[in-house]
């Protein structure tokens, strides 16, 4: 039976882990076209971080309930569900609702959906045991999937999936990846290579560097050892990279990435530093051809697609489980970059 209380990690003012909270808090009750969902795992992404702290322009919900890469069990169906039944292995995503009737959401861009809501942002997240989303993008996780392996797909995997089709590098193309040794870019390194793509991982550290090794970058350079990443990139691509994605959180890459940009090739801006500006110079991204591409998260296609990479066994998250009570401690690691892979939250512990 469904508890009246739960005990979830919120917060009430913006800054760092030390403002996370675990509190006793009613447990919500799904709307119109809603979902109930018990949630049993759930990723952490740097984006509950940037939430934390405050980072953007885009002003969140307080007190909040973070995180956005949930798997769990649909425990309740609230009025005019059909598209799913109680007993359902859902993921529950950034993109929590969208109003389904805007210009974007009739051509499936439902990301830029003025309307839109994001969990663990502008609604409460999957940092609690019991969350609500709405049921029409609420992903469905194959029996064949646990819920532990689906949950950082549930963000970190339908944001490259999508973000490296945005690139448009064809099979035997490099594509170069800033921040390859996180969340995001272990995933964007597996995708890409069923995508047979060529892959230029970049970021810090033996343990990272072996990973991405492992999981078929053909390249690693390391930014704290390289000096001159833009030369190393054009000498390792043989002239320039055919596309990037930058999923770095340092601002950094952003002043690099079109140094190192084949002419012709696009740039899609994935990562969200604080205060970050694209570096570019206009004279090169002129008659270099440049496009920069901005990729927020996935449609619900996308997401489908995203874990069926997984069901298939060609994408395999690369994560630690770490019990809930310790999501302060993942966001300590989270700010000092060293965490390979995902951390992946426990709810029963
Ligand atoms: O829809 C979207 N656009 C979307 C979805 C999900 C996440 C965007 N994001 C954003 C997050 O808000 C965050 O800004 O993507 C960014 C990366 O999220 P993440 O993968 O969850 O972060 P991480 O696991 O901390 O990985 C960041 C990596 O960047 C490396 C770090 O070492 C780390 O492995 N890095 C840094 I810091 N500086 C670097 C540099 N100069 C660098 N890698 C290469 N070059
Ligand atoms: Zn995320």
């Amino acid at each position: 039976s469904i508890p009246a209380t739960q005990t979830a990690a919120v917060f009430h003012e913006h800054g760092g882990p030390e403002n996370v909270k675990f509190e006793e808090i009613a447990v919500p009750e799904p709307g119109q076209g809603e979902v109930l969902v018990n949630i049993k795992y759930t990723g952490v992404c740097h984006t509950d971080l940037h939430a934390l702290q405050g980072d953007w322009p885009l002003p969140a919900k307080l007190p909040l309930v973070g995180g956005h890469e949930g798997a769990g069990i649909v425990v309740k169906l609230g009025p005019g569900v059909t598209q799913l039944k109680l007993g359902d292995r859902v993921g529950v995503k950034w993109l929590n609702s969208s109003c389904g009737n805007c210009e974007y959401c009739m051509a499936s861009q439902e990301s830029i959906c003025p309307n839109a809501k994001f969990s663990g942002y502008l609604v409460d997240g999957s940092f609690q045991h019991y969350c609500v989303a709405n049921a029409a993008h609420a992903t469905k996780i194959p029996e064949s999937v646990s819920l532990e392996v689906a949950a950082p797909i549930m963000c970190a995997g339908i944001t490259v999936y999508r973000a490296l089709k945005e690139a448009g590098v064809h099979p035997g193309e490099w594509v170069c990846i800033p921040g390859a040794g996180g969340g995001l870019g272990h995933l964007a390194v597996q995708y890409a290579r069923a995508m047979s793509m060529r892959v230029v991982a970049i970021d810090t550290g033996v343990e990272k560097e072996e990973l991405l090794k492992s999981l078929g970058a053909e390249v690693f350079l390391d930014f704290k050892k390289v000096p001159d990443m833009v030369e190393a990139v054009k000498e390792a691509t043989n002239g320039g990279a055919h596309g990037t994605l930058v999923l770095s959180t340092s601002p950094k890459s952003y002043e690099q990435a079109a140094g190192w940009a084949r002419p012709g090739s696009t740039m899609v801006t994935v990562s969200m530093p604080a205060g970050a500006k694209l570096g570019a110079d206009i004279f090169w991204l002129t008659v270099k051809m440049l496009k920069v591409c901005g990729s927020h998260v996935g449609n619900r296609l996308d997401s489908c697609e995203a874990v069926e990479y997984v069901a298939r066994g060609q994408v395999k998250p690369v994560y630690k489980v770490w019990p809930f009570s310790t999501l302060p401690d993942v966001y300590h690691a989270m700010h000092e970059n060293k965490i390979a892979g995902r951390i992946v939250l426990d709810l029963s512990k």
